[in-house]
């Protein structure tokens, strides 16, 4: 029985999943676990990528003494950040991350690029951490030694096979891809004084990369792994395993980001998009994930952080189910939420600057942050049905944020519309079932959409009777307060 291992790395874990199919069904089953975060380092926001890398290679030892000598592996983690290296493999400078505060403001900051001009020549929506902007801000011209701008999961898979790849949807979060003819711009790489050649070779999820390094084999006694290219983007995996195979669901990867969006077989590129906040990036098989970023479980993960991580989110719901719904509301996508020193103060000062009165105690803060957080899911999908031109059926929310219950029927009673959550770890498994695809284990798409359906449990949230048109207006009254 053919064993498939998938290294998921996000911004706040690392997780580790073993898998293999039997009786048509996926058995999955979580390994190792380690905690994941960024830090300061004389002034800069960075990775440790060498204690990532360890934990990789303690999660293999510990695949070894399981008695597999042999397994499939693959790696994705977030887009965006990456890592320069020197011809033998070194690497060259700090591995930032994309909350360093190098790129903020980057539109005013610098006029040789102009927002909405590489958003038509990309379809990518130029969010200020895109690769590209942080390659300029990294004067990437001055490093003479550099051989490859590695992204993060091609980083730990050269290190595992010698071979430099960049996975196609990794590179599609970099700013310099452009979708539509799915080629690196070269106008961009002049700018920032680089070449192709200093990418890796463009691959395809469900390509077979090759075997880790014998001498890793030998050295900390692990499998002898077969490596895959996935949908390295983590946000690709996930949209990849969402169980329906309607493309007029909305899907929503529910992590740090919230990712909204939908499959489409073509970019959608115009203004109105732009301005609403979407963008075209590369999915499995040529696919296009017409979605946008939304700050998501990030808000609740810094407010823990804040109270010294003395109540779980579980804490978290249980008290914010004590209080009434829609007492304070807020814009989730303000950029203040994007590194703030402190949440909770963040959030305080927002209400203050908006004339509200301030939600003091646990319970009221978590549930503005829930009922917010619906109120901004809702309002994207409702920009999204008209830019698409969609009527969109179900609402379908997977990854770890999908646990929030009273999120979920938040959502649902607001849209008006189904909610189907599941997969808490959707990226885990739309890692394993592209190197199933590739080892044609599993035959095509929807046969992986059946089997995923088959093998996990999804939880239906039923839309209640009530209007809640007030409440948007309310909403909509407050974001526009907010921008002033
Ligand atoms: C989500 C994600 C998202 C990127 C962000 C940096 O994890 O990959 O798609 O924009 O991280």
């Amino acid at each position: 029985m053919e064993k498939y291992v998938c290294i998921d790395i996000g911004a706040s874990s690392i997780k580790v999943g073993l898998s293999y199919i039997q009786n048509n069904k996926i058995i999955f089953e979580k390994i190792h676990m380690a905690t994941n975060k960024i830090y300061k380092k004389e002034n800069k926001i960075v990775w440790d990528i060498d204690m990532l890398f360890d934990e990789i290679l303690i999660a293999l030892k510990k695949i070894k003494s399981m008695r597999i000598n042999k397994c499939n592996l693959s790696i994705d983690t977030w887009g965006v950040d990456y890592v320069l290296i020197d011809k033998s493999g070194n690497i060259i400078d700090s591995v930032y991350s994309y909350r360093d505060k190098r790129t903020n403001n980057f539109f005013k900051k610098q006029k040789t690029f102009n927002f909405e001009d590489v958003y038509l020549k990309t379809g990518v929506y130029p969010l200020e951490f895109n690769t590209m902007f942080q390659l300029y801000q990294h004067k990437i011209w001055e490093f003479k030694e550099l051989d490859k701008i590695l992204f993060i999961p091609d980083y730990f898979i050269y290190m595992l096979t010698g071979k430099k790849i960049a996975d196609v949807s990794n590179l599609s979060t970099s700013q310099l891809y452009d979708i539509s003819t799915g080629n690196i711009r070269e106008d961009f790489l002049e700018i920032l004084k680089i070449k192709k050649e200093h990418f890796g070779d463009i691959v395809q999820p469900g390509t077979k990369i090759g075997k880790t390094l014998k001498k890793l084999e030998t050295k900390y006694d692990i499998p002898e792994c077969t490596i895959w290219s996935v949908a390295s983007h983590d946000t690709a995996s996930a949209f990849l395993a969402a169980s329906t195979d309607n493309n007029n669901d909305v899907l929503i990867s529910s992590g740090t980001w919230s990712l909204l969006g939908l499959i489409v077989d073509k970019p959608i590129i115009y203004r109105d998009a732009l301005r609403e906040g979407f963008t075209n990036l590369v999915g499995f098989n040529k696919s296009i994930l017409f979605l946008k970023n939304i700050t998501g479980m990030w808000i609740l993960q810094e407010t823990e952080r804040n109270l010294s991580h003395k109540f779980s989110i579980v804490d978290f719901i249980n008290e914010a189910i004590k209080y009434e719904r829609f007492n304070y509301l807020m814009n989730c996508e303000d950029d203040r939420y994007t590194v703030p020193e402190n949440m909770i103060y963040e959030i305080w000062k927002y209400f203050n600057e908006t004339h509200q009165s301030v939600p003091y105690n646990i319970g009221e803060l978590i549930r503005c942050i829930i009922d917010s957080l619906a109120l901004c899911y809702s309002k994207n999908i409702f920009n999204l049905e008209k830019i698409a031109n969609k009527k969109i059926n179900n609402i379908h929310i997977f990854g770890g944020g999908c646990r929030n219950k009273i999120l979920n029927q938040t959502l649902a009673d607001i849209c008006k519309k189904n909610v189907i959550a599941g997969l808490v770890d959707a990226t885990m498994i739309g890692n394993i079932i592209v190197q199933m695809l590739g080892n044609k284990e599993i035959d095509n798409e929807n046969a992986a959409k059946k089997i995923i359906r088959d093998s996990f449990q999804f939880e239906i949230y039923k839309p209640d009777n009530i209007n809640y048109q007030s409440v948007i207006n309310k909403f909509n009254m407050i974001i526009e307060m907010g921008k002033k």
